[in-house]
């Protein structure tokens, strides 16, 4: 599909459908857009669309001979076991990601961030450093504003960051970024992928699409799997880690963000003057500094941007203290990695003051490993969703469980245990997908019910 092809599929019409739609459009395309569902929203879309030469074919249940094209484009929450996911398996024209078709007619160098967890976070830390030097950027894909919709603005810019999931890596893709980061893999979306080694093959195809003069930035703890030295062979490569024992790059030293030049340290950044906390922030700024090199930028030059960055809402986010307990809302937790992040970030030493709230829907993995920091910063775990009763029957014994009927249950459960200089965190650990429609609504509804109660 490297040629512009005549008759474009698009499977799928949410925010990337839509994105790439109008521009495969926009580039003289014929363009047909598939989705299984047909909702207002969508019917209301029908006549714009159609002004823009797209014709939509919604509530698509597979009965029909899908429309004819030399091409498709396959948004990233579309499964291959799914109605639209089976039709690309049985086609016989070339499959892309909306992030692969819009790569390909991308003009600006991408600089592109995969992993588990502080992927936005890292985006948004990049592209504010890279703005407080002068540089046009802008953060598109995983993120939320799909990299189709940057290219159709045609826009100018410096730099293109963007977030990558595992999902957008599936379909077979090139999209040549000029740098590609892997910031750490842990168990997530396990539901979806299968096992871990399928997740981390996906997230390594990132690596494994660089040009052969980009250049990986890797979490110096991933360098000892085999796979991943695989996935870099013979590329050039540049390592951070915050673990004292690794030899990465870019490291954390006496509380200093240092680069490592030949075996001497150099303090670059002082982690006091940051506003982002805990020791995965400290991560996060080090893929910074080491993606700004591997663009051929001065990573020192990034001391502006760390120094004003806050992270933003949903990762925690204060939500307010009433009788010395604080709320934070960490919706933006979807995995047990991440849960078990923020338990750390608001722990006290010695202390169990973390009252937290968690559950959702389940994404396959073991959630065993939040055992050893649950027993040491909680003092109670209130569950609400769909994977509660398995949350339970996992940290029993690490923390006293409370299975509850609803969020709202949950939050009053947690104004009766919490006690004075005690922190709530709601850090659900699963999708969101079982109530909500994503996390962003997850967290309003947190703070909503939060502030209704303090109010009452
Ligand atoms: N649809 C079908 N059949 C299916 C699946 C979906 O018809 O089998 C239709 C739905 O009815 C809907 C549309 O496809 O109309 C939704 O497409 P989508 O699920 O690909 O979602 P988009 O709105 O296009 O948003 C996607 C990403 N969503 C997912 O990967 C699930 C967004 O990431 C991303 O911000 C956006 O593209 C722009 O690039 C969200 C996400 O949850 C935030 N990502 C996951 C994560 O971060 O954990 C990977």
């Amino acid at each position: 599909m490297e040629n512009q092809p005549k008759k474009i599929l698009v499977l799928g019409a949410g925010a990337s459908g839509l994105a790439a739609a109008r521009l495969a459009a926009a580039q003289g395309a014929a363009c047909t857009l598939l989705d299984e569902k047909n909702t207002p929203q969508l019917q209301d879309s029908r006549r714009t669309l159609a002004a823009e030469g797209i014709d939509c074919q919604f509530g698509w249940t597979g009965e029909r001979t899908p429309p004819d094209a030399d091409g498709i484009i396959i948004s990233p929450g579309i499964r291959a076991n799914s109605i639209l996911g089976r039709l690309a398996q049985h086609s016989h024209v070339p499959v892309l990601s909306e992030l692969a078709f819009a790569a390909a007619r991308c003009p600006w160098p991408l600089l592109a961030i995969t992993g588990t967890n502080g992927k936005t976070t890292s985006c948004e830390l990049l592209t504010h450093c890279l703005r407080l030097n002068g540089l046009a950027a802008i953060a598109a894909g995983n993120i939320g504003l799909p990299l189709s919709e940057v290219v159709r603005q045609a826009g100018k810019w410096d730099f293109v960051v963007l977030e990558v999931s595992s999902f957008q890596l599936e379909a077979p893709a090139g999209l040549q970024p000029a740098v590609a980061a892997v910031l750490n893999v842990s168990p997530d979306h396990l539901d979806r992928h299968g096992d871990m080694q399928t997740y981390l093959g996906l997230k390594l195809q990132l690596l494994r699409q660089l040009p052969p003069e980009g250049r990986a930035v890797l979490n110096a703890s991933l360098l000892a799997i085999p796979e991943v030295a695989e996935a870099i062979r013979g590329r050039k490569s540049i390592s951070f880690s915050t673990q004292p024992d690794l030899q990465a790059d870019f490291v954390l030293q006496d509380a200093a963000l240092c680069r490592r030049r030949q075996d001497k340290l150099e303090a670059l950044f002082a982690v006091g003057e940051m506003q982002l906390k805990g020791r995965h922030n400290c991560e996060n700024a080090l893929a910074v500094l080491a993606m700004l090199e591997a663009a051929g930028l001065n990573p020192q030059d990034a001391a502006a941007g760390l120094r004003s960055f806050t992270s933003g809402q949903n990762r925690l986010e204060l939500v307010g203290t009433w009788n010395n307990v604080t709320y934070i809302n960490d919706s933006k937790a979807t995995n047990v990695d991440a849960l078990c992040q923020a338990l750390e970030t608001c722990a006290r030493p010695g202390k169990r003051c973390v009252v937290l709230l968690a559950g959702g829907m389940d994404k396959g993995c073991s959630l065993l490993e939040a055992r050893p920091a649950l027993a040491k910063h909680a003092r109670a775990a209130l569950l609400f969703g769909q994977c509660r009763q398995r949350l339970a029957e996992s940290w029993q014994g690490a923390v006293p469980v409370t299975v509850c009927e609803d969020l709202e249950t949950a939050v009053a459960r947690a104004d009766e245990l919490a006690q004075a200089g005690d922190t709530v965190l709601f850090a659900p650990g699963c999708a969101s997908f079982d109530m909500f429609s994503d996390y962003v609504q997850r967290g309003q509804t947190f703070i909503r019910i939060v502030n209704r109660r303090q109010r009452e």
